[in-house]
């Protein structure tokens, strides 16, 4: 039943369509299987050649929480064919209906397992840059799903882009991580703004959240794998044409033309 529901997931990604959300059919789709839907649909991916470059979270601020009307923080994979380059284009071609938020990036020079402290979070990193997710929701309309939904999607992660400055963490405290001011302008203009406070409180806990979530799957965050800490404020639908900004104080910018 699972790698079902993963494969009618992996037909909706390559045809480019929406779906049904899956507890319209299985209203009683657990968490966890959610979880093995979503390893179902990376296993797909890897065997056409992508590579895991990484992992996001999902639902860590508020506003998202709010704006997708769920609850708790999940996460999903990221693989290579999934980055955009910084300053690069985004074709609309072949996509459902993608929107971006606003996000930090963190590098992990080290594995990290179970329990751990923010700071050994933040030890943990290489790197720290400004970072924006594109979701693509396979669901019909991008909304009415639930947490199992969601993660068996993948958590709606479609796409993303890193910014190329790439920042030493050794320059950064908690406290300072948590007071970055953070604007995305569409076409010079904010459309979207919050301080990195929005992220789990401070963006360095989503690694933390993320430790643990994947503590009670049996799993560690590996050494290498850029982890996206989750949107700090609702996310923007894509239109032809639009030029995105992210700008993040003292981590530095990151754009994309939509075309
Ligand atoms: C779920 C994914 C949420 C974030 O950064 O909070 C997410 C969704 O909004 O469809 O990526
Ligand atoms: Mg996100």
């Amino acid at each position: 039943m699972l790698l079902e529901l993963a494969k009618i997931l992996d037909n909706a990604l390559l045809e480019a369509r929406e779906v049904e959300r899956l507890t319209a059919q299985v209203p009683d789709l657990k968490l966890a299987d959610a979880y093995r839907i979503q390893d179902e649909g990376i296993r797909f991916r890897l065997i056409r050649g992508e590579k895991v470059i990484g992992l996001k979270m999902g639902l860590t601020s508020r506003a998202k929480r709010e704006q997708m009307n769920l609850d708790s923080p999940i996460y999903g994979v990221l693989t290579d064919r999934m980055q955009v380059k910084a300053g690069g284009t985004f074709s609309l071609k072949a996509k459902i209906h993608p929107k971006i938020e606003p996000e930090i990036a963190f590098v992990m020079a080290r594995e990290l397992r179970g329990r751990v402290t923010p700071q050994q979070a933040l030890d943990a990193c290489s790197g720290i840059c400004a970072a924006m997710e594109i979701l693509d929701s396979r669901f019909v309309g991008f909304k009415y799903f639930s947490l199992p939904d969601v993660v068996a999607d993948n958590s709606s992660s479609a796409y993303f882009v890193l910014s190329s400055q790439l920042r030493n963490p050794k320059d950064f405290d908690l406290a300072s991580l948590a007071q970055l001011a953070m604007s995305m302008e569409v076409d010079g203009k904010v459309v979207q703004a919050a301080p990195s406070s929005a992220i789990s409180d401070n963006p360095v806990n989503s690694v933390v959240q993320l430790c643990e979530l994947l503590d009670a799957r049996g799993l560690s965050l590996p050494a290498g794998s850029i982890v996206l800490a989750g949107a700090a404020t609702q996310a923007v639908q894509l239109v032809a044409g639009m030029k995105v900004r992210l700008t993040v104080e003292k981590l530095g910018e990151v754009s994309v033309v939509v075309e």
